[in-house]
């Protein structure tokens, strides 16, 4: 089973080892309310069936791969695209490509499926058509960083604060990539669905204001884009203390003698490193 998201939707994709069910992708609406929706059914008429690799590229479209084998050792893989938009259209199979060897693993960038093979290596597939006609994508941000000072009127971050961003996006084939611009800069550029927007801010002083416009970007595969209007953030001194929040090797821990060489320490936000000082007990001398 695999588990992918698109669009405020799960799929959970079940590998069907039968002649004719071929693969059965499962759609869950909302996860923070699953509830069964629909399923693409991706048909198959091979003798033998195995793969379980799906991926979507957040444009309403997804790749699902399925390597057959023949009576001996030789295998063939199948890619098929699929529509995802409407999970209750069970009529949801666009096209397929095949090529030699086992499919191992997918994943969607910039508009093309990079498929993993174990005999045949890294198979690029152009799974869409090349987006000629001019219209360029949509984008929304649908989650904004939380309001450090509801006492103040605005948006107000902490400096130096990583925060993530959501946005959705849509195209008449598909988004490429979408960026972050943070006055005018683009920050990040991410090229896979979903799109992971997690940036951390400059300081107050290296940036020179404390005002941050943010926007974001979506990039279509024919090179359209749409830039969002901006966001106004302001920065402000982070006065929260920070704590450790994990150890490795833990409190307690049994190890024997000289297996331990090194000391992990997850803190909740960054720190200087030259503050960092390691004691242990019983030699003073230990310090470092
Ligand atoms: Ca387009
Ligand atoms: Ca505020």
């Amino acid at each position: 089973m695999r588990l992918c998201l698109s669009l405020l939707v799960i799929m959970l994709t079940f590998p069907v080892p039968c002649t004719a069910e071929g693969m059965t992708i499962h759609v869950l609406e909302r996860p923070d309310a699953p509830a069964l929706v629909g399923d693409i059914n991706i048909s198959n008429t091979a003798s033998d069936f195995a793969g379980d690799s799906v991926a979507v590229n957040g444009s309403g479209f997804g790749v699902a791969s399925r390597t057959l084998f023949d009576t001996g050792t030789n295998s063939e893989s199948r890619l098929t695209v699929f529509n995802s938009r409407d999970p209750a259209d069970n009529e949801n199979e666009v096209t397929e490509y095949r090529f030699d060897g086992e499919t191992r693993d997918i994943a969607i960038a910039a508009g093309e499926a990079f498929v993993a093979t174990g005999s045949e290596g890294l198979q690029i597939v152009r799974f869409l058509g090349i987006d000629t006609q001019g219209t360029a994508p949509t984008v929304l941000a649908t989650t904004l960083p939380e309001d450090v000072d509801d006492a103040v009127a605005g948006l107000q971050v902490f400096q130096g604060q990583t925060l993530t961003f959501d946005v959705a996006t849509d195209d008449d084939i598909q988004v490429r990539s979408v960026d972050v611009i943070i006055n005018g800069n683009t920050l990040l550029s991410t090229v896979a669905y979903p799109w992971d927007l997690t940036v951390t801010l400059p300081t107050i002083a290296d940036l020179g204001t404390d005002l941050l416009d943010v926007q974001f970007r979506a990039t279509d595969t024919g090179g359209n884009s749409t830039t969002t209007d901006p966001v106004q953030i302001q920065m402000v001194a982070d006065v929260t203390p920070f704590e450790i929040v994990g150890i490795t090797p833990d409190d307690g821990d049994s190890l024997l003698p000289g297996a331990v060489r090194s000391i992990t320490v997850a803190f909740s936000k960054s720190v200087e490193s030259d503050t960092c000082l390691l004691y242990t007990s019983p030699s003073p001398r230990d310090r470092g």
